[in-house]
């Protein structure tokens, strides 16, 4: 189904009770504090979310409880939390415009997980890419959260009525498994869940490793080369960049046989905004060294405004520590109703009891949380 939105904007929704005609559409997206956060990030995810936040209604989730599904620690899982709203800020997430939180703050998340995992199927989850390649080698050994991480994320995107999801294309899957759920919870109890689409932009879908470009740059890649970290200072990316891989030949061009200079030349054009064409142009006659080079000015150049404010959000954390409390409360009440509405559907929750107040009655949990 096709409406109009107030503000001129094109809604698109397959579940026409759950966006009405003046609503703008729901934008949700997640973001694990599983480490250094990279230009992977950076350009398949995070400036998206910050250049079309205006246009949206925003939700966007630090993910804590996915981090849990590789091995971590208290202290370091409190602290990248803190380092992921700081830089999410310094891009330009806007609280005025977007709805920031931590998502084990918000309890309903993992109810509902449980609850969608009665219609996910084991072979589902067994599929999927992310699991076979972050399983790949240990075998039994890797957590159940590992298989169960996209029963949870498709929780995290049905609980807010999402109608588009604003993703790299390492998640493309994870978002038609989300539909998948969400589709057959509506068949089974009635049409409860808008069903998402995935927004993935062409150029910056898959930034990829700098030692090896057939595999995505990865917070958790053992090889710090492999990446550009979001904090490293001028020196290192220009040392990064410098020993980058490169393709057999001297030409500076875009093509399949060259998978090492077209994610090199994809990072120069979303960074500053020429085509590839033109870029290519540039460096003709003049081999990779130059080239590379230059690169190396305009990461540096590119991140430095991030950077500058990052420090200013580190030095004062009570500045993220204020716009999460306030994003968990304004996650919290949408999720509570939506929580109020499945229940009723399955037949779980206080429904059962003679005389018990349902979600008209503000009653949720068997207690009043308004
Ligand atoms: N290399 C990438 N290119 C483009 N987009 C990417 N994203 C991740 N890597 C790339 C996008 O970043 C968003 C947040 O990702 P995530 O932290 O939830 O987990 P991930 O996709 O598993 O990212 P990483 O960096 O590989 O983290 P680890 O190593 O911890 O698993 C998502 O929108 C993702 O698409």
């Amino acid at each position: 189904m096709v409406t109009a939105g107030a503000t001129g904007e094109v809604a698109l929704t397959e579940n026409p009770t759950a966006v009405g005609p003046t609503t703008r559409q729901r934008v949700f997206s997640g973001i694990q504090p599983s480490g250094n956060f990279h230009l992977g990030n950076y350009l398949g995810a995070i400036r998206n979310w910050v250049d079309q936040q205006a246009d949206f209604d925003n939700i966007f989730c630090i993910v804590d409880l996915h981090a849990l599904s590789l091995p971590t620690t208290r202290e370091s899982l409190r602290a990248n939390i803190l380092g992921l709203a700081n830089v999410l800020l310094a891009s330009g997430l806007d609280p005025s415009q977007s709805i920031i939180f931590v998502q084990s703050d918000v309890r309903e998340h993992t109810e509902l997980c449980w609850l969608l995992s009665s219609v996910t199927q084991y072979g589902e989850l067994r599929r999927m890419t992310q699991f076979k390649d972050k399983a790949g080698g240990k075998g039994e050994q890797v957590s159940a959260a590992l298989l169960f991480y996209p029963v949870l994320q498709a929780a995290d995107i049905l609980l807010y009525d999402t109608n588009r999801v604003p993703v790299g294309e390492d998640q493309k899957q994870h978002i038609e498994l989300t539909r998948d759920i969400g589709a057959r919870f509506n068949a089974r109890y009635g049409n409860t869940f808008v069903l998402p689409q995935p927004d993935i932009k062409t150029a910056g879908a898959r930034v990829m490793s700098l030692e090896d470009p057939t595999r995505k740059m990865s917070k958790s890649d053992a090889n710090p080369n492999a990446t550009i970290a979001l904090t490293d200072d001028a020196d290192t990316i220009r040392r990064k960049i410098r020993r980058a891989v490169t393709d057999s030949g001297s030409e500076v061009l875009a093509s399949p046989d060259k998978p090492a200079l077209t994610n090199l030349l994809t990072m120069y054009s979303l960074l500053n905004g020429e085509p590839i064409s033109v870029i290519e142009d540039r460096y003709v006659g003049k081999g990779y060294g130059a080239f590379k080079s230059d690169l190396a000015e305009v990461v540096v150049l590119s991140l430095a405004p991030i950077q500058s404010r990052l420090a200013d959000l580190n030095a004062n954390p009570e500045v993220a520590r204020a716009i999460l409390a306030e994003g968990a409360e304004r996650a919290r009440s949408r999720a509570v109703m939506k929580m109020s509405e499945v229940r009723d559907r399955m037949g779980v929750g206080p429904g059962w009891r003679p005389g018990a107040l349902t979600k008209d009655d503000g009653l949720v949990h068997g207690e009043r949380r308004d």
